[in-house]
């Protein structure tokens, strides 16, 4: 685990799996259906149970670069927000999609007056983002968000595994 503090807020980069990561609000890493999937996706709606893909049905969809909350079934957490990175294309469009998807994060944390958020590394598992390029995007507009006021006292970024947690270390570093 690595961990700042910012703005009196904790940013803290953790090697494990997120389902067991405790928080207000956990991060999913959606695809624009809100249809599940494999990745944090699976592991999310296994450990949660069936009601938080029932209210994804609801919901009906989220656009590539934005995020929608839901409860968060048997998680111990009060919401999971279901964002949905870009598919990696090599053009310009994924930094800003991807950033765009954090920071919905971001904003629903806001809203819900949520104190403490865990993020997965959006985009860079199926969606094939290259963990070096998105790993800066993401911890840039997590910092430029929590310099300013906001009621979140702790974010933590879950990384799944070695390569990505380097990545998240190396890009904090900058
Ligand atoms: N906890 C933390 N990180 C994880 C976990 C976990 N339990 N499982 C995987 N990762 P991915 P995406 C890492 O594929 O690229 C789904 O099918 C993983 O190593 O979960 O945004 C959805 O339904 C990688 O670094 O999400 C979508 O269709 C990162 O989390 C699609 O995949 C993200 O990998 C979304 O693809």
């Amino acid at each position: 685990m690595s961990t700042r503090t910012i703005n009196g807020v904790t940013l803290a980069l953790l090697k494990g799996n997120i389902v067991e990561v405790q928080a207000d609000a956990i991060v999913n890493a959606a695809n624009s259906g809100l249809r599940g999937g494999g990745g944090v996706d699976g592991a999310i709606h296994r450990a949660g149970g069936p009601t938080i893909m029932e209210e994804c049905r609801k919901i009906g969809g989220c656009p590539t670069g934005s995020a929608v909350a839901t409860s968060a079934g048997k998680l111990q957490a009060r919401y999971i927000f279901h964002a949905v990175g870009p598919i990696y294309s090599g053009t310009g469009e994924d930094a800003q999609l991807l950033a765009s998807a954090y920071q919905s994060c971001l904003d629903l944390a806001e809203h819900h007056r949520v104190q403490s958020i865990a993020f997965p590394s959006l985009s860079t598992g199926v969606y094939g983002y290259p963990l070096d390029e998105a790993a800066p995007i993401a911890l840039r507009t997590i910092i430029q968000h929590i310099q300013k006021p906001t009621s979140l006292q702790q974010v933590t970024v879950v990384l799944f595994g070695d390569e990505a947690f380097q990545a998240f270390e190396n890009a904090l570093e900058i």
